[in-house]
């Protein structure tokens, strides 16, 4: 017997008032989540038009089940499912960029949000910068009617508004990037100051970019995760999102005219400034998470879960909070920062995530400055040792490096997979590979770059990695700092 796929119920399709950029599995299983949760509270219209920057997979999976999907609450102690109707639609932008541009320049929507991904802002990683020269955003800026960047499409739009007499949307960025709103703000008016210099002092005076501090750990979904939740609710649901319990949202609250959700009914905060819950989860988690990832990786360890499970890691992790991160992070209020990270090394052994440290080590050059750098510039002001940021910092090196501890490749993605592969293959010595490697100023500003205390500390942890790999590389630094 074939198992039949999951569809919409029939309760009434909420009218559009927000288009989502990036409908991947986190978008899915977070925002779209607490947008369902308020509607279900007190009704409005925020139905939402995704749109697929890239690809059909996404639209494709969903169309069949008239957009409906099932979020899976994965707890240690089983599962949880929910069937969530909060989009209305998915547009595939390429197969009809002017049909997204439709959509956002519509009156009734009050917000674009997005996933995109650090890497869809086009800006400089070290800087914040708009680059630009991205093949994106040269393309963008000479065909209006036919944008692919995400950027693209929020200028375009936001002239088309200005052209009818309408006020602007909010843009609301749930990227994992610090200042996620103002670097928005930054890169769309750089954008749109090389469209019109009068679209920019538009945008700049009355639209609005709020940040946002995003926080649930949703692995990507697998064809083992389809299986069990076919078997789990009956139906076949191509677009199930698997996610740990823990969810957090924390919104600077700055919409145009006030317009927007109620998402605090579902546990978001809005608050009115965001910058402390971002600096504390971007180094405590995703700090920890990047690092867990490429030694993680390095060490064979498949997914985060096995990676905690080696007591040398959990110390680690533990050191690295301790010593080196929470010293940098000004606790937002009310936080208690060693307890939220307590928190997080159990939200890490949830044994029913399994969140993949290959997929968590993907496109590190637009990921390492936020999580990792900025922290290893607050040590070495302050003047303390750095041992654990440096081994991560020389765990990515070696992983960019393709190579892995067995000799076999890694699959290595991130949009300067090539330049890096290259630093790392055009010299032998280790330390020349590190050296190489930090002049690539996307990723290393030069002040950092050039700092001796940091060079030596990497270089050291580089040249352990490769004569003693990831495992043993670990378990010294442990010891050492137990001394
Ligand atoms: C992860 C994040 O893939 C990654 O880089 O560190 O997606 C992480 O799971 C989320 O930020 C948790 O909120």
């Amino acid at each position: 017997m074939t198992t039949p796929r999951l569809r919409r119920s029939s309760a009434p399709i909420p009218k559009v008032g927000i288009v989502h950029l990036g409908p991947g599995a986190f978008f899915r299983a977070f925002g779209a989540i607490y947008t369902t949760e308020v509607m279900q509270t007190k009704g409005g219209d925020w139905g939402t038009t995704a749109v697929s920057l890239r690809n059909p997979t996404i639209r494709d999976a969903l169309a069949p089940q008239d957009f409906a999907y099932t979020s899976v609450t994965m707890a240690p102690d089983g599962a949880q499912h929910v069937v969530i109707e909060a989009i209305n639609d998915v547009l595939v932008a390429p197969e009809n960029p002017g049909a997204v541009l439709d959509a956002m320049a519509n009156p009734a929507v009050k917000i674009v949000s997005m996933t995109i991904t650090e890497k869809g802002y086009c800006h400089n990683p070290a800087t914040g910068d708009l680059q630009l020269d991205h093949p994106d955003i040269i393309h963008d800026l000479a065909q209006p009617d036919a944008p692919r960047s995400a950027l693209g499409f929020l200028v375009y739009a936001l002239a088309r508004r200005k052209e009818n007499g309408q006020p602007p949307f909010t843009v609301l960025s749930c990227d994992n990037l610090p200042n996620n709103g103002r670097l928005t703000r930054r890169v769309v008016l750089a954008f749109a100051k090389a469209v019109a210099p009068d679209l920019a002092d538009w945008i700049g005076d009355h639209a609005r970019f709020p940040s946002t501090m995003v926080d649930r750990i949703t692995p990507a979904t697998t064809p083992d995760d389809i299986a069990s939740v076919a078997a789990k609710t009956g139906f076949q649901d191509l677009g199930c999102v698997m996610h740990e319990p823990f969810r957090q949202w924390v919104i600077e609250d700055d919409f145009v005219a006030g317009h927007r959700p109620d998402w605090n009914l579902a546990g978001a905060q809005f608050v009115q400034d965001v910058e402390a819950f971002e600096t504390m989860k971007l180094r405590c988690l995703n700090g920890t998470h990047s690092s867990l990832a490429y030694l993680g990786y390095l060490a064979g360890y498949e997914v985060i879960s096995d990676a905690v499970a080696d007591p040398h890691f959990a110390a680690f992790i533990d050191r690295l909070w301790q010593d080196e991160i929470v010293p940098t992070v000004p606790p937002p209020e009310g936080a208690d920062l060693l307890r939220y990270c307590a928190d997080l090394k159990a939200r890490y052994r949830n044994p029913a995530i399994r969140h993949k440290t290959w997929q968590i080590a993907m496109d590190g050059s637009q990921k390492l400055p936020q999580r990792l750098l900025a922290t290893v510039a607050d040590c070495l002001d302050a003047g303390r040792p750095i041992p654990g940021l440096a081994l991560a910092v020389a765990a990515w090196m070696r992983y960019v490096g393709g190579v892995d501890e067995a000799g076999g490749d890694i699959d290595v993605r991130d949009p300067l997979a090539d330049q890096l592969r290259s630093a790392s293959d055009d010299h032998d010595a280790p330390a020349d590979k590190v050296a190489a490697l930090l002049t690539i100023q996307d990723v290393f500003p030069s002040e950092l770059a050039g700092n001796p205390v940091f060079r030596s500390a990497v270089t050291a942890a580089f040249e352990s990695l490769v004569a003693n790999g990831a495992k043993a590389t670990v378990k010294d630094l442990v010891a050492q700092n137990g001394r």
